[in-house]
């Protein structure tokens, strides 16, 4: 442990820190810093030593459980073999066989992948290849990109814009010209307390079938959505909504894009969300698990046929498009362990397996004081709160205290409660996390 760790941080403070903090309260967090200094499997041990479970797999990421042999190893051995190369016009052996073996586990048709180092790089990756798509083809016409409310694509300008988190824009400006949005399926008065995938609200596809309407649909190049919205709070996609989107996509010639930065590797049951729901895009980015978190990285997968539209020209670069880091060593020795792991024991389908007994552990919670719904689907899941008047959020954050203080680390955004533990998780496990908030929620006025 380091020196700032042994002398107790947690108590002294860090109100002089240097490091600002990304999408956190800086000066109450470092009033009262948590911090965490180490990890194993489902645990986190804090800086002074207390255990704590992890019910958020890191931040969404850590599907295999933490500091995995084959993928310290991998990265170790890694790092002292070759430490950086550079992917632009320059190739090393490990992306060509990280991508190849992605394909293996990617749903049939998507075989090519570009590699990015977050999810919101790989937003606006997805969002340019799909503008560059129609470019090639001579449909340069197509500018226009749907997101829908209450979406996250990350922070990058191109996410930012389809994105449907008001927090997140206002304070940036008019953005990207050209973007326009649907609305968010979220409606408690008719799907609280819904178990998987709700009843009511496929309809609420047929916003899009306006807004192609509304904007001429031969100028929209495509329409971004997550499966399943992960940081809006876990808002599961209504019965027939997916399909519907798809629909209308395909009758008019504009790209669906998945994001499934969340939903990808195995977090509902299936290696992929579009496989659970039966429905294809035609592109979809994936980060966090991909590489358990370890390294950061992000790809997008793009269909057959996409890539095959961008090999038709002159030779010469195909894409202007690329990060420094694109297909760094580091990450592409983590990603090759993380796959290896998650193969041997089965994660990307585990999920599946566990669904039952998450889904009652949650669904228990039913009647809890402050509980408005309870939502799952998969490994990840959410708990509503009514907000407390006038001080929206106060409620879930307190109650997030109160779970890490007993042992248990689970996620808050406004007043919902989000988990989505590391997909190796016991029942019994799963069944803490859920005592524990239903113990916090007592305690919560
Ligand atoms: N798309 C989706 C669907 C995401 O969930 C991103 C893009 C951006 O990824 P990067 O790697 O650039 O952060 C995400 C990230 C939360 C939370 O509190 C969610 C994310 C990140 C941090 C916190 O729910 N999702
Ligand atoms: N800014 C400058 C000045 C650069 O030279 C580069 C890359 O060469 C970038 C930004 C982009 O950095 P990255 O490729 O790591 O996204």
């Amino acid at each position: 442990m380091n020196k700032r760790a042994e002398a107790g941080v947690m108590q002294a403070g860090l109100e002089a820190s240097a490091f600002w903090m990304p999408y956190t309260a800086n000066r109450q967090f470092k009033k009262s810093p948590r911090l965490l200094a180490r990890a194993e499997g489902m645990y986190y041990w804090t800086a002074d030593g207390r255990q704590v479970l992890d019910g958020q797999a890191g931040l969404w990421c850590v599907n295999a459980g933490h500091c995995r042999p084959k993928i310290v190893e991998a990265v170790r051995k890694q790092v002292a073999e070759m430490d950086f190369a550079p992917t632009f016009n320059m190739g090393h052996p490990i992306a060509f066989e990280f991508a190849d073996r992605l394909a293996e586990v990617a749903p049939d048709g998507f075989s090519r992948v570009f590699f990015t180092n977050s999810g919101s790089e790989s937003a606006d990756t997805a969002l340019k290849i799909a503008l560059a798509y129609h470019r090639v083809r001579g449909e340069g016409q197509r500018f226009r990109l749907i997101g829908r409310e209450r979406g996250y694509h990350g922070v990058n300008f191109g996410g930012m814009a389809v994105g449907g988190i008001a927090a997140n824009r206002k304070m940036f400006g008019p953005g990207v010209a050209g973007v326009d949005h649907i609305r968010h399926t979220h409606d408690l008065a008719r799907n609280a307390f819904s178990k998987g995938q709700p009843a009511h609200g496929a309809e609420f596809a047929d916003e899009l079938e306006r807004l192609c309407a509304f904007h001429d649909p031969s100028t929209i190049a495509a329409v971004i959505v997550e499966p399943v919205a992960g940081s809006a709070g876990v808002l599961v996609p209504p019965k027939g909504y997916l399909q519907r989107l798809r629909e209308i996509c395909t009758r008019h010639g504009i790209l669906l894009i998945f994001d499934e930065v969340i939903t990808g590797f195995g977090r509902l049951g299936h290696p992929f969300a579009s496989q659970r729901f039966g429905v294809a895009p035609d592109l979809f980015t994936v980060a966090k698990g991909m590489t358990n978190g370890t390294v950061p990285m992000g790809a997008v997968f793009a269909s057959d046929s996409i890539y095959d539209a961008f090999m038709q020209g002159p030779e010469g670069i195909e894409l202007f498009h690329g990060y420094t880091y694109s297909g760094h060593p580091l990450a592409c020795a983590a990603g090759i362990g993380t796959l290896d792991t998650y193969a041997e024991e089965g994660l990307l389908t585990r999920g599946a397996s566990l669904e039952a007994a998450f889904e009652s552990a949650i669904h228990a919670l039913k009647g809890a004081p402050h509980v408005i719904d309870v939502r799952n689907i998969g490994l990840m899941a959410a708990v509503e709160l009514e907000p407390r008047p006038g001080k929206p959020g106060a409620r879930a954050y307190e109650a997030f205290l109160k779970c890490f203080e007993a042992g248990v680390l689970v996620r808050y955004t406004g007043d919902i409660l989000a988990f989505s533990p590391p997909l190796i998780a016991e029942k019994a496990q799963i069944e803490r996390i859920f005592e524990t908030v239903a113990a916090a929620l007592k305690t919560v006025d």
